[in-house]
């Protein structure tokens, strides 16, 4: 099987292409990312040689070079991670939020039905459907979507395109909405990794608001095996929840951070909240634990102390995105080849 994967270079992309390659050791991967501020070809280091491995440097947002692209690769299946997605980010500039996560998506679209109905997985957020009060449901693959920041507006319109693709077009889709990822090779400005980085630089924790906002957190090696299932098993045209079953106000996961690395509460400084800042997500995924049989094999607890022994045996990595000499890396090594 040959995979054209965008976004690769990114959090959840690159800790899926590692998990694929683990896998499935005999299929090919094509990686298209165009290297944002987020996209990170260390996070691929160990694997840039892999005669199964390719990267190509692009921007969906360009449609002649991403059809250029997929008719020359022929992939049997997009597994699309390309987004601009951090919330603070959209808030301060929307603009590349509207081009990458709407009009990115389209031209992907467009490609994968010009080439054959290529098989298509959109990788989506929770974020879509809102903010829950503290007594509300769980969001499942019926909620009624109400995104209210232009991160998550964008990733809604963009999960309607690809809907839209699967009813009118009947190209071959599925579509899964997952809840907080984190663990290794998350981009330090998310809030886990900018605590952790922060504290290991004797340097202050910045809470929003009062703290109380509620996240459903997922250690991203289940998210990675949930996209697996819907890959092979999952029904074509169907929508799928994942979620971590662990909801945490950011002031518990702040003082479980200051816990295992033995500091004090001093290091917490209150800020200003995020405008509009959502209250309350959490995800009942109880669709496809049933109809896919997907078992998270990571609770909080184990994956927040990993995720903290891995930014600290990996200062190295994180310490370059501080500084910005991690987006020389690309010259450095692909300039040639
Ligand atoms: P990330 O910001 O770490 O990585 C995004 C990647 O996309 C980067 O490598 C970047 O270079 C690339 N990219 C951005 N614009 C591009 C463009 N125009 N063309 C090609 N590549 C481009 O993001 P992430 O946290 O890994 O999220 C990946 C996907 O998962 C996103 O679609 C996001 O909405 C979704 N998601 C994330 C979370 C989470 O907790 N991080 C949760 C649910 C869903
Ligand atoms: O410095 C901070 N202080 C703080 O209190 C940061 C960066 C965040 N926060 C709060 C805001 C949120 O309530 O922590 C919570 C988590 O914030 P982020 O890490 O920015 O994640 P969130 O906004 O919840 O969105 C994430 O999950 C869903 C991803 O960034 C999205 O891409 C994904 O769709």
């Amino acid at each position: 099987m040959k995979l054209l994967i965008t976004g690769g270079a990114g959090f959840i992309g690159s800790n899926f292409i590692h998990y694929w390659l683990k896998k499935y050791p005999e299929d090919k991967i094509v990686n298209l990312d165009l290297l944002t501020y987020a996209g990170n070809l260390e996070n691929l280091k160990d694997i840039q040689d892999n005669q199964n491995y390719k990267f190509t440097k692009a921007d969906i947002a360009d449609k002649v070079e991403v059809n250029k692209i997929i008719s020359e690769e022929k992939p049997d299946a997009i597994v699309h991670f390309a987004a601009e997605s951090h919330v603070d980010r959209s808030i301060l500039g929307p603009e590349e939020f509207v081009r990458t996560n709407i009009l990115g998506t389209f031209n992907l679209l467009e490609s994968a039905r010009q080439n054959g109905n290529i098989r298509f997985h959109h990788i989506s957020t929770d974020e879509v459907f809102g903010s829950l009060g503290p007594n509300d449901a769980l969001f499942n693959e019926t909620t009624p979507y109400d995104p209210r920041s232009p991160y998550s507006a964008s990733k809604a319109s963009s999960d309607h395109l690809v809907r839209a693709y699967f009813h009118t077009f009947n190209l071959p889709i599925t579509i899964s909405n997952c809840s907080n990822n984190f663990g290794p090779y998350q981009f330090p400005e998310k809030l886990i990794p900018l605590f952790i980085t922060n504290l290991i630089e004797d340097k202050k924790i910045p809470l929003y608001g009062d703290g109380m906002n509620v996240r459903d957190w997922l250690y991203v090696e289940d998210h990675s095996s949930a996209i697996d299932l819907i890959l092979k098993k999952g029904k074509i045209g169907e929508t799928y929840c994942i979620g971590g079953n662990s909801e945490k106000t950011n002031k518990e996961i702040t003082y479980k951070i200051l816990e295992i690395m033995s500091r004090g509460e001093e290091m917490i400084e209150f800020v200003e909240d995020r405008k509009g800042h959502d209250r309350r997500y959490a995800i009942d995924s109880t669709k496809i634990q049933r109809e896919l049989g997907w078992i998270p094999k990571t609770n909080f607890e184990d994956g927040i102390k990993k995720t903290i022994e891995w930014y600290k045996e990996n200062e190295d990595w994180w310490k370059k995105i501080k500084s910005g000499e991690y987006q020389n890396y690309y010259k450095n090594n692909y300039k040639n080849r």
